[in-house]
């Protein structure tokens, strides 16, 4: 069983006396990554996403309340679907190893993918990715498709959501004849 990489993790323990600049560069690049996921964007990036575009004085007022309305806790539907592809080839399912879904828990998924008539797809390939349109970032996650289960069942694992509100997540599909087609999947935490 392949294990799902890690794109950003909380550094552990820490920080070593004399580390190199390579490592100390790193725990800057991660502490930004969290603490941009956290307040959405620091005043002067280029990743202030929807909304109104906030004033510097503006800034200093909103960006509390904005943390408490991404509530790290949450949980959404473990078991979700049909949902049809973009194009309209395939149809999936997914059952999470946790009904609920809980916010910033690793977990894995089963997607059960079909034909719109119902016959099962074998031997496919899934990429998985996922994104809070909202606030204009992914999973702190890489998932990854681990095994074909047989009848159409597919193992995803490395799922991981960090805080509760609207995510999309996709589903690159393409199967053993090359037809690619995309599923977006809903998924609300609260
Ligand atoms: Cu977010």
């Amino acid at each position: 069983m392949i294990a799902p990489s890690i794109r950003q993790s909380v550094p552990q323990g820490r920080p070593r006396r004399g580390s190199s600049p390579r490592r100390a560069l790193l725990l800057l690049a991660l502490t930004g990554l969290i603490s941009g996921c956290s307040t959405d964007a620091p005043p002067g990036s280029n990743g202030v996403s929807g909304d109104t575009a906030p004033t510097t004085a503006e800034i200093v007022v909103t960006a509390a309340p904005e943390v408490d309305a991404m509530p790290k806790s949450g949980t959404a539907p473990g078991v979700g679907g049909p949902v049809r592809s973009m194009a309209g080839h395939f149809e999936v399912r997914y059952a999470a190893d946790s009904d609920p879904i809980l916010v910033n828990t690793m977990h894995s998924w089963v997607i059960s993918l079909r034909r719109p008539d119902g016959a099962s797809v074998e031997d496919a390939r899934i990429t998985v990715s996922g994104d809070m349109p909202a606030h204009g970032h992914g999973m702190p996650t890489q998932p990854e498709m681990t095994e074909a289960l047989g009848g159409g069942d597919y193992r995803i694992e490395g799922m991981k959501f960090q805080m509760a509100g609207a995510w999309e997540v996709y589903l690159d599909i393409v199967d053993a004849a090359g037809l690619a087609d995309r599923v977006v999947l809903p998924l609300r935490f609260e």
